[in-house]
């Protein structure tokens, strides 16, 4: 088995919670403001989460919760236009230090960099989102601790399609067998395991039950030294009595798990 040389990170839900205190109320504040009385509450948001995309999450929301609405102009030019908006609320969310990394990210980054592991990120959100998330939670340098961002409508096919794990792939030269996802959702697995990678994922709320069982170890969190992760799913002698997930962990998880097919 290949030596891993790259890890390859998910956003939403992985490095932080953003769905439900982040994108969702930064959704509500566009339509407010655009005179919509749509409401999307924690419950529903949840179901919205089904599709990936912010542009495509509003036109499921169209089709299968309020089919009753009549768009004023052409639906693409105000489901962009409600987009945009919604850009600058969440970005401006970030930029108030609302939404923190999950435990253990930046620790796991921060080993992985200073080891010169490579690093890119491969999510649905857009670029702007990611660079705020970045640069507010570690600092204006960190967007160039990963050597690819790949986000948003840079491929046609969102996940749970393989092509923003392909297009990261083939912009850093690797092949699957040579790198290791990190997800938090069912989409977002459906998507890393198409394009071959194995998988480590940390489940949130929204996502908890979701299918992971083609997943290398699923962990609540990855874990400080002094706030242990718990294994909800995967092999625990593989674990080793480790409390959190470390650049050791996952290259032991890498070495042992099977290839997805
Ligand atoms: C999460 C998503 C995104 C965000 C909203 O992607 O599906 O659509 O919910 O962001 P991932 P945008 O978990 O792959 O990071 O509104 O910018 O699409
Ligand atoms: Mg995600």
């Amino acid at each position: 088995m290949q030596k891993i040389q790259a890890l390859l990170f998910d956003v939403d839900g992985t490095l932080a919670d953003t769905e439900r205190d982040g994108h969702r109320v930064a959704f509500n504040l566009a339509f407010a403001e655009a005179g919509l009385d749509w409401d999307w509450s924690v419950e529903l948001y949840g179901k919205l989460l089904a599709v990936t995309g912010g542009k495509e999450r509003m036109k499921y929301y169209l089709e299968c919760f309020n089919s009753e609405f009549t768009c004023p102009i052409d639906i693409d030019d105000f489901i962009a236009e409600l987009h945009r908006a919604k850009t600058t609320h969440y970005t401006d969310l970030l930029a108030e230090g609302r939404i923190p990394l999950r435990p253990g990210v930046e620790r796991l980054l921060r080993e992985a960099r200073g080891k010169g592991m490579r690093m890119a990120i491969a999510t649905t959100t857009t670029p702007a989102n990611v660079q705020a998330l970045l640069s507010n939670t570690l600092g204006a340098d960190s967007e160039n601790w990963f050597e690819v961002i790949a986000a948003g409508d840079v491929v046609p096919a969102k996940k749970p399609a393989a092509d923003i794990y392909l297009w990261a792939m083939e912009k850093m030269g690797l092949r699957a067998e040579q790198c290791i996802a990190f997800e938090d959702s069912e989409n977002g697995i459906k998507s890393s395991l198409a394009a071959n990678l194995r998988t480590i994922v940390t489940v949130n709320d929204y996502t908890r039950e979701h299918d992971f069982s083609r997943a290398l170890l699923v962990l609540d969190n990855m874990g400080e030294p002094d706030q242990p992760f718990t294994v909800l799913q995967g092999d625990k002698t593989l674990v080793n009595g480790a409390v959190c997930l470390d650049l050791e962990l996952v290259e032991r998880l890498a070495d042992n798990g099977l290839a997805p097919s």
